[in-house]
């Protein structure tokens, strides 16, 4: 038995949720907000955070961990559908993008999401513009610059099939979505086309079609 402890709208619990679908896993999901202070989720989740996988009678939180007890667990023997790489420094280089995306990236995105979706439309609490244009004029385009200067032309970010580090970069891109944000192809063409074949994958429309009921009416 496979559960999932998070809200789906969460950046990381999408990219969990991307990682389970991956390998094909039938799972449940167990809808849970951020900084929840119930002690049985504080006795999984130390710090408070989502997702959490339960697998049977085993939890682990943190995604950059649970995909990877995902991946030794349920990857087929010969690693063909694996989310690390096999070389030692491609495998460094996606988990590298995974942890930029964790961090710099969805701190951005998410602020664009929580200013723009979540405290208007979802908690009747105004945008902070401050922000927002701080994230839109600074901070954002400083990251999209690195990554305009790491995602190749064609392809997924790390060698020549899916890894973790699509799955944590897609994920920021969809938040920034919701946040009314779309990337500039003048300015970061190839981040722009890397985020549309991002969209045009079948993981990821199948992932927002059944995300779609928990956004607000209308969007
Ligand atoms: N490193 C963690 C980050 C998870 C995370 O920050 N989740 C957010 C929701 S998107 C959260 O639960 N925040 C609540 C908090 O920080 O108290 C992971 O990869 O799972």
């Amino acid at each position: 038995m496979i559960k999932l402890y998070g809200v789906a709208l969460s950046p990381f619990v999408r990219k969990a949720m991307l990682a389970l679908e991956h390998y094909g896993l039938a799972y449940e999901n167990e809808p849970t907000y951020p900084g929840d202070t119930a002690p049985e989720f504080r006795a999984i989740s130390p710090l408070g955070k989502v997702p959490v996988l339960q697998h049977d009678d085993f939890t682990v939180p943190d995604t950059s961990v649970l995909i990877r007890y995902l991946d030794r667990t349920f990857a087929a023997a010969d690693g063909a559908n694996s989310l690390y790489p096999q070389d030692a420094r491609q495998e460094a280089q996606a988990c590298w993008l995974e942890e930029y995306a964790d961090s710099r990236l969805v701190e951005n995105c998410a602020g664009l999401f929580r200013e723009r979706l979540l405290k208007p439309k979802m908690m009747n609490e105004p945008t902070d513009e401050a922000r927002v244009a701080e994230i839109i004029d600074h901070s954002l385009p400083e990251c999209l610059a690195y990554l305009e200067s790491v995602v190749p032309e064609s392809g997924y970010l790390v060698g020549d099939r899916l890894s973790v580090a699509d799955l944590a970069v897609a994920t920021c891109f969809v938040q920034a979505r919701y946040g009314d944000y779309e990337v500039d192809g003048a300015r970061f063409p190839k981040v722009r086309q890397y985020v549309d074949r991002a969209y045009a994958s079948e993981l990821l429309g199948r992932r927002l079609a059944s995300e779609k009921e928990s956004l607000p009416p209308g969007l």
